[in-house]
């Protein structure tokens, strides 16, 4: 291997099973966020394997070649703060956890991978006490300017006990797009576990692996999702933890996630639905998603969607055509990169974070510019790399479509609105 900041798995990260199959192989890629400036420019750019294996005991998908945390979250690139539609997603989180887990004013509530403060934010303005933790230096300042009191760190055992000393348990906790991120989530159960409160919540959130393989979102497999997770996957983790999961919520955030529910085993107070579980469980049974079979046709629909996509642009580059992308985001340099698609096809990417724009993305090192940006080109057709906010982005841009602009979404399939 010879790059300490690359490890190879040899079992399950849930199970420990070695029935290891291999799903996708997505090629040496850099890592996702990895926006260069001019200078990184004239540098040798890293880049690792990106291969996703199927646990045949689980049903976990996983990353075969993990990139140390170190390379990816001390200086983290992504905020969350910068679509509406991820901050209203995160305001009806608050409200409907402060139900769940009856939260009074001065509850503590803590958050796990809390990025800028932006839910916690949420859950201040309900009057909960609040504090997040975060590996990414530059970010737990911005959280800290944003009033949210922030660990400066990865979450574990350790810190979890370390925080219960000064701040006490806490009566809710959330986890949303981290679990899956996290290589040690058996220690990361045990550190909820010591830090809930006996009558406290703890939330997950992630993107659902039904969804990412019924819908082709084969740019969501990344070196910073080490985890894709089925429900049947979330039980093996939990067997032998002090943590029950008591319900589990569809949302359509990220192109399909679940929200799953866990308490402390001797809290009666919140119910187990196990309908709604055994529902869910059903469901990923009949859709196949514990056999080889559907990862393997998975796998065959993502090359037809890359031969497609590659020919229908190189089509419209023939006739002349300017192309531009919306949404410098992770995905969209997992496809730029996946499909081989450089500055030949793509002119720039627009994106409305400050951090990315003036930076170049990772691999295909096209440019990034502020939205308006558009407006001074023109462009005939803009691709919408960050599909999970196509309906927010495409009623910001009327205007765009009133020049008798086209929008391109690439998944499911290539399609030209
Ligand atoms: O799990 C993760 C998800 C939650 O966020 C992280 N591992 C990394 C990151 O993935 P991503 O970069 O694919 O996330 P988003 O939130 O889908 O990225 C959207 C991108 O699009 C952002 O860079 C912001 C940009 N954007 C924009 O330019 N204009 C978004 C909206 C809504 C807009 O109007």
């Amino acid at each position: 291997m010879g790059n300490k900041n690359l490890t190879k798995i040899n079992k399950c990260r849930i199970c420990d099973s070695k029935k290891l199959s291999d799903v996708i192989d997505l090629g040496k890629q850099p890592i996702p966020n990895g926006f260069l400036n001019e200078a990184d420019l004239k540098r040798i750019e890293k880049k690792y394997p990106l291969v996703a294996v199927f646990c045949n005991t689980c049903s976990l998908m996983q990353l075969k070649y993990l990139v140390a945390p170190e390379v990816m979250f001390d200086n983290y690139l992504y905020i969350p703060s910068v679509s509406k539609t991820r901050l209203r997603h995160f305001e009806s989180l608050a409200s409907e956890i402060s139900a769940i887990a009856n939260l009074k004013k001065g509850s503590l509530v803590i958050d796990i991978g809390s990025n800028d403060g932006s839910l916690l934010i949420a859950f201040k303005n309900l009057g909960n006490k609040v504090l997040g933790i975060d590996p990414a230096a530059n970010l737990v300042i911005v959280a800290q300017l944003n009033g949210i009191e922030t660990i400066h760190g990865y979450f574990d055992l350790n810190l979890a006990k370390k925080i219960v000393k000064i701040h006490g348990k806490a009566k809710a906790m959330t986890a949303t797009n981290v679990i899956a991120h996290m290589n040690n989530i058996h220690e990361v159960l045990k550190g909820v576990e010591t830090l809930l409160a006996r009558d406290g919540v703890f939330v997950m959130q992630f993107p659902y692996l039904l969804d990412l393989i019924e819908k082709n979102l084969f740019d969501t497999i990344y070196h910073e999702h080490l985890s894709y997770f089925s429900v049947k996957s979330l039980l093996y983790l939990s067997k032998n933890s002090k943590l029950e999961m008591f319900d589990i919520v569809k949302s359509d955030l990220d192109g399909g996630s679940i929200k799953v529910y866990w308490k402390l085993k001797d809290n009666k107070k919140n119910a187990v639905n196990k309908e709604g579980i055994k529902t869910i469980l059903k469901k990923e049974e009949e859709y196949g998603l514990d056999i080889k079979k559907t990862y393997e046709k998975f796998a065959q629909r993502v090359e037809e969607l890359r031969k497609n996509t590659v020919f229908e642009l190189e089509k419209l580059k023939k006739k002349k055509k300017s192309i531009v992308g919306y949404g410098a985001a992770a995905k969209a340099n997992v496809l730029l990169n996946y499909f081989g698609i450089s500055k030949k096809i793509i002119d720039y990417i627009v994106d409305s974070t400050p951090y990315k724009q003036g930076m170049y993305a990772p691999g295909s090192h096209i440019p990034i510019y502020a939205e308006d940006m558009i407006y001074k080109t023109n462009p005939d057709y803009v691709i919408i790399f960050a599909w999970n906010f196509s309906k927010e982005i495409i009623e910001k841009n009327k205007k765009y479509k009133d020049l008798g602009g086209k929008f391109i979404l690439i998944e499911p399939e290539f399609k030209i609105y």
